[in-house]
């Protein structure tokens, strides 16, 4: 617990640890499979709109054997088609917030990583998946279309082709072809995940501030832009980065044979 609590109103269903530079933000509503209701969606847009400034990576994790079991279905009954596009255009912001916000996000996932949850999953930077770990977009089944994002963020990391089986099908990725297809970076075994997600929050905060300021921001829109404007959005970031004082004392340092070989990252 920290003083930085207070500042965050979070519902029960959301729980945050912090470790220096880590937050751990952990889904907490197991009884319901970490089920996502409007007020968890919310709490998860505030924190990330509220994040300390010595925060500089954060690591998402789930209370019990699940990551989520996506949209609280409960919820849904209640929605017309207008309250329905606000709904998901909500999500939308919130999920703009972990993939386009300040620090990299690191999502440790396990058992049911489906619908929303999935969509949660492919918003993170970096995710590591738990043997436990299974994927699914059971909307097709339930008579309804993905609204967290999943048509564009899926289709990037998995292919059309695949995301459109899922729907049309029910199919079912376990860990194991989950990874295989790109859903996880890492696989480990079960109850291994927050280690390895902490393992390498560590890394990722010890990188230079400008580095994951332009991996987590510039590299997805150069990779989405025209080469022409690509290529100049990658000379000026590259340019910018190496002309911090951060830079050059970290070449310095490589140079001089004071920082790690590749080989010992
Ligand atoms: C829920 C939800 C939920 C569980 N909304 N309450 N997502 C789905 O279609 C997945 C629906 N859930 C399941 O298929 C199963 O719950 C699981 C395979 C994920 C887990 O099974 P299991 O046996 O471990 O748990 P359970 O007994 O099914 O569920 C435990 C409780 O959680 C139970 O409530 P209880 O009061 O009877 O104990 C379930 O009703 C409740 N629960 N999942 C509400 N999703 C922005 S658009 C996104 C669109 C979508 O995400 S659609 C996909 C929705």
């Amino acid at each position: 617990m920290s003083p930085q609590d207070s500042e965050i109103a979070l519902p029960p269903s959301l729980k945050i640890e912090w470790r220096e530079a880590i937050a751990i933000l952990r889904l907490a509503r197991p009884e319901k499979r970490n089920a996502l209701d409007d007020a968890t969606v919310l709490g998860v847009g505030a924190f990330f709109s509220n994040l300390p400034a010595e925060v500089k990576v954060v690591v998402l994790d789930a209370v019990g054997d699940n990551f989520s079991a996506g949209l609280d279905l409960s919820e849904l009954t209640e929605r017309d088609s207008v309250e329905g596009l606000a709904h998901s255009m909500m999500w939308h912001r919130v999920f703009e917030q972990i993939e386009f916000g300040r620090v990299p996000v690191v999502a440790v996932l396990k058992g049911a990583v489906v619908g929303g949850g999935l969509e949660l999953a492919a918003a993170a930077h970096i995710r590591v998946a738990e043997w436990s770990a299974y994927y699914a977009l059971p909307e097709g089944k339930r008579g309804i279309f993905v609204g967290g994002g999943a048509a564009v963020r899926l289709p990037r990391l998995i292919g059309t082709a695949r995301m459109r089986d899922m729907m049309l099908t029910g199919r079912v990725y376990d860990a194991e072809e989950g990874h295989s297809i790109g859903i996880s970076h890492y696989l480990v075994a079960n109850g291994e995940g927050l280690a390895k997600g902490l393992e390498l929050s560590r890394k990722i905060a010890a990188n230079a501030p400008i580095t994951n300021f332009a991996v987590i921001q510039a590299l997805p829109r150069i990779a989405e832009a025209n080469p022409r404007e690509g290529f100049l959005m990658e000379a000026l970031m590259a340019a910018v980065s190496q002309d911090s004082d951060e830079a050059k004392e970290r070449l310095r340092a490589f140079l001089e044979k004071r920082a790690k070989k590749v080989t010992e990252f």
